[in-house]
């Protein structure tokens, strides 16, 4: 699948960029292409800057509502970074234009951190333009969620979430949620490393891309996973999931069907990985709420046969029992079986519902504070009505 990438704000600029890093390595490790380009989207100068594969022209690394924030960023205000969007979109629907071979590009993937000023308020106004502009192209959008220790200090980072998801859902195709504080639960040195958070998000398209591209006979499975699986598959409310088992370097051929123990231990692995994959989902969310998923398979040839592919189809249904399954094997690398599993058109996230919940409060008492902050203001200067003015 060959993707075209915009990150918006600071958290899908940095994102953004490492799905670049995929797609140079798709093209020098494979010679296959999966990113057509990507671009970086902000009303921050200084963060444009610190991107470091998205081209650093002016047509890559774009700067919006420069005449009303001057290059300083939205300070969170959502709703800011949202009118600056509208008002600019044909300057970021000119640069996608630019991009070479965008006729072949497969669907559009907007990243954004769901919590700040910019990335939030732009990237629904954008993916609203996108679907307008090219109807034939899915526009996707991979939003993520403040960790809990902003959730819990700044009651904005609530509201924006809020506001993010709700606008977002209705636009894209789908929403791959992502939650920040996943990734923390597993590994607390993480909380200051958002460049190996940001490794961690991206990793999983790197084989789900790469399947369906690849031109050797060598690396096409008995059952390829193409783009057309993974539009099929993404709708709504979305969550993504990795898992992977070191193998043994060098591996004997067997006859799978005569050697009972060793089959069992591929077995036992593959659905290790994929385990793995469904407890490391991107957000945390019930399986029996997902009305269609993936899962693809990436193993060593020598590694997997149809009927592995088979029993990780069985175990997966018997977890998302309400979905449409679809699949592909990937013959891969040596040393390595991975799983990658997509869970999508998930009726019910329960973190979205309470993102609703606090902040449906908390607009009323955002209104309830500028109305009162206005009554405030209007006795000041009642107050000062006779005294003289200097100007
Ligand atoms: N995973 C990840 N999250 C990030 C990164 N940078 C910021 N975030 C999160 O994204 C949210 C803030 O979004 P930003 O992208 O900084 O905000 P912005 O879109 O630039 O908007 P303004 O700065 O308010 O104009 C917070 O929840 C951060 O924790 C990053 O590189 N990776
Ligand atoms: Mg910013």
């Amino acid at each position: 699948m060959k993707l075209v990438v915009i990150g918006f704000g600071q958290c899908g600029g940095r994102i953004a960029d490492e799905f670049a890093r995929l797609g140079r390595r798709a093209s020098s490790l494979r010679g296959i292409e999966i990113i057509i380009d990507s671009f970086a989207v902000n009303t921050d100068s200084t963060d444009l800057a610190g991107v470091q594969t998205i081209s650093s022209d002016y047509r890559h690394r774009i700067l919006i509502g420069a005449g009303t924030t001057h290059g300083h960023g939205v300070a969170k205000i959502s709703e800011v970074g949202a009118e600056i969007a509208k008002e600019d979109a044909d300057k970021v629907l000119d640069a996608v234009r630019t991009a070479k071979h965008l006729f072949e590009a497969d669907a559009f993937l907007l990243v954004a951190g769901a919590a700040g000023g910019t990335g939030s308020g732009a990237t629904p106004v954008m993916a609203n333009v996108l679907k307008e502009r090219f109807a034939d192209k899915p526009v996707y959008a991979l939003v993520v969620l403040p960790f809990e220790h902003e959730e819990m200090t700044e009651e904005r980072a609530l509201y924006n979430t809020a506001l993010c998801l709700k606008s977002t859902y209705s636009a894209a195709d789908a929403v791959i949620l992502v939650e920040n504080q996943r990734y923390v639960r597993k590994d607390f040195s993480l909380q200051s490393n958002m460049v190996k958070i940001n490794q961690l998000i991206a990793e999983p398209f790197f084989d789900l891309l790469c399947a369906g591209e690849e031109q050797k006979p060598k690396h096409i499975g008995a059952r390829m996973l193409d783009a057309g699986d993974i539009i099929q598959t993404l709708a709504g409310w979305t969550a993504i999931g990795y898992g992977e088992v070191k193998l043994p370097l060098i591996t004997l051929p067997t006859d799978w069907s005569r050697n009972f123990r060793k089959k069992s231990t591929r077995t036992h692995k593959g659905l290790q990985a994929m385990d793995e994959a469904i407890s490391e989902l991107s957000i945390g969310c019930n399986p029996q709420d997902a009305y269609r998923a993936l899962y693809l398979l990436a193993a060593p040839a020598s590694e997997m046969n149809i009927e592995l592919v088979k029993e990780l189809g069985d175990h997966l249904r018997d977890v998302a029992p309400q979905a449409v399954i679809r699949n592909g094997d990937y013959p891969r690398e040596k040393g390595l079986l991975d799983v990658t599993v997509i869970l999508s058109q998930l009726s019910d996230i329960a973190k979205v519902r309470e993102y609703y919940t606090k902040s449906a409060g908390l607009a009323k008492e955002l209104k309830e504070r500028e109305k009162v902050q206005a009554s405030k203001a209007e006795l000041a200067e009642e107050a000062g009505k006779d005294v003289p003015t200097l100007l």
